[in-house]
């Protein structure tokens, strides 16, 4: 597989330069396994190109050569659509890196693909503005692997997720067709939306080449509330009313109290409070005015709050949350976990951890799950670390059998990947499935772009 014929390597390197055509192992090896270390394969080469219009002639280089392309940003994916499977090309984002500054035309900017969203913030930042989407892993995760899996983060009870923040988008189809809605004018109803198509389309409609993202204004004043809870059921309680007491909510996240012993065991982090609580809610409000008034009269006087500490400005605020960013490296720290990412509706989340407890313990005893997330979104990931031995699919089969159970989604924000391709039919059955693979087959009949991710080979 190290070797790809002559003529296409050729090809590819007078189209982005040899430096930019990576052949072999040792060269290519931290394109071809994903962050968490569970997913790899081969790439017959990884090509970066530097331009759009070198991204066409990558792409007609590899489909004519019958070679099919797996886009990659920061390869911080946590459903393993980043990586080749086997053979493939890996096409490289990193060199996409055009970092417009925020134009007159509104609140935008225009960005290339492989532009990385702490990139972003800064250059928002810097013009006293702001991007509304937020994650731990700001400092790899590029904007256009976000746009491809529809990232949600940490804000998404105030602005959405990706989708929400992105005004216009250009992308290439396999056969090198550009599509071009980078004008985004705030109202236009010409035709189908092909930028919410390709938004959330896992690399296997087209490569997303630039973006032109929503801006906001910058909200100078930040606090949050670290609240020790004797019950999940007390936090969506909470989760239920205070979206509508706090019109500065930014965000709205919870960890479990084993989580809380874990990040502060791993981050080196001392515990929040002197006793130990179930469960942990973090409420951040953020605006241009001050806005800690408003967070601390929503709390007060609930009965639900056993335990409560109050961080304003930024530092401090970022130093609270750290308890809830930290649980995917804390949770590394212990092996290579069963990572999933579902929803249910927030009146289900309390049963649906229970019986999720209750079912691991019958079914897997001695696996551990480690279970934080967005409450306000109903977003719980799972992350189950099961005894040596123990296939896969007797995971999945518990939790996201539960998850439909629940009425839930099976991906609420990292995307199908290859991690959940096999159970995408059945959650959204058989004919909508087909609807979605008559998509794929139209824009990509061959088959070229990312086969594997979102369809089961
Ligand atoms: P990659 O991992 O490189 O790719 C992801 C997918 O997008 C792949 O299928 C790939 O083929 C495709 N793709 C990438 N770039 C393009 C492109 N230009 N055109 C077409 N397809 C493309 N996710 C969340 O939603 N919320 C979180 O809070 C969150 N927190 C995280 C925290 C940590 C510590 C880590 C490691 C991950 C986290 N993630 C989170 C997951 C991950 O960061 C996101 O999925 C992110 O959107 C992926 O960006 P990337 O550039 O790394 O994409
Ligand atoms: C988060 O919300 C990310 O922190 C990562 O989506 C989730 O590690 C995970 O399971
Ligand atoms: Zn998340």
């Amino acid at each position: 597989l190290a070797e790809i014929e002559t003529r296409l390597r050729r090809r590819l390197e007078v189209v982005v330069g040899p430096a930019n055509v990576l052949v072999g192992a040792e060269s290519t090896g931290s394109y071809t396994t994903d962050w968490t270390s569970r997913w790899s394969g081969e790439a017959a080469a990884v090509v970066r190109p530097g331009s759009t219009a070198e991204v066409v002639e990558v792409l007609r280089a590899c489909t004519s050569a019958g070679l099919a392309v797996v886009p990659q940003g920061g390869n911080t994916s946590l459903a393993g659509g980043s990586v080749p499977r086997g053979g493939e090309i890996v096409l490289s984002t990193s060199r996409l890196r055009e970092n417009g500054a925020p134009d007159g035309r509104g609140l935008a900017m225009t960005v290339g693909a492989g532009v990385v969203l702490a990139a972003v913030q800064e250059r928002a930042h810097a013009a006293g503005l702001a991007f509304g989407v937020d994650l731990a892993a700001r400092g790899t995760a590029t904007i256009g692997g976000m746009a491809a899996t529809n990232a949600g983060g940490l804000h998404v009870v105030a602005h959405g997720s990706m989708l929400q923040n992105i005004r216009g988008i250009e992308f290439v189809l396999a056969d090198g067709r550009v599509i071009d809605r980078l004008a985004a004018l705030p109202k236009d109803t010409a035709g189908y939306d092909l930028t919410s198509l390709v938004v959330g389309s896992e690399g296997t409609l087209g490569v997303i080449t630039r973006l032109r993202l929503r801006l906001i204004a910058e909200p100078r004043y930040r606090a949050c509330a670290l609240l020790g809870l004797r019950s999940v059921g007390d936090a969506v309680t909470l989760a239920a009313s205070l979206p509508t007491d706090l019109p500065h909510l930014r965000s709205l996240e919870f960890v479990l109290g084993d989580g809380m012993e874990l990040v502060c065991q791993e981050a080196r982090l001392s515990r929040p409070f002197p006793e130990r609580y179930p469960c942990y809610l973090f409420v951040e409000v953020a605006g241009v005015a001050p806005v800690l008034d408003e967070l601390t009269s929503a709390l007060i006087d609930r009965d639900e709050i056993a335990a409560d500490v109050v961080a304003t400005g930024s530092d401090e605020v970022d130093a609270l949350l750290r308890y809830r960013e930290g649980q995917t490296e804390a949770i590394r720290a212990l092996g290579v976990p069963r990572k999933f990412d579902v929803a249910v509706p927030l009146d289900g989340v309390e049963a649906f951890l229970a019986t999720l407890g209750e079912r691991l313990q019958s079914e897997i005893p001695g696996a551990r799950c480690l279970s934080f997330g967005h409450l306000a979104e109903g977003n719980i990931h799972v992350n189950v670390l099961p005894p040596d031995g123990i296939e896969d699919e007797r995971v999945e089969d518990v939790v996201l059998g539960l998850v439909l159970e629940s009425g839930g989604t099976i991906s609420a924000e990292h995307g199908i990947g290859i991690a959940k391709a096999h159970w995408l039919e059945r959650m959204r059955g058989a004919d909508d499935v087909s609807a979605m693979r008559s998509i794929k087959a139209a824009l990509d009949p061959g088959s070229f772009m990312n086969p594997g991710v979102i369809f089961p080979l």
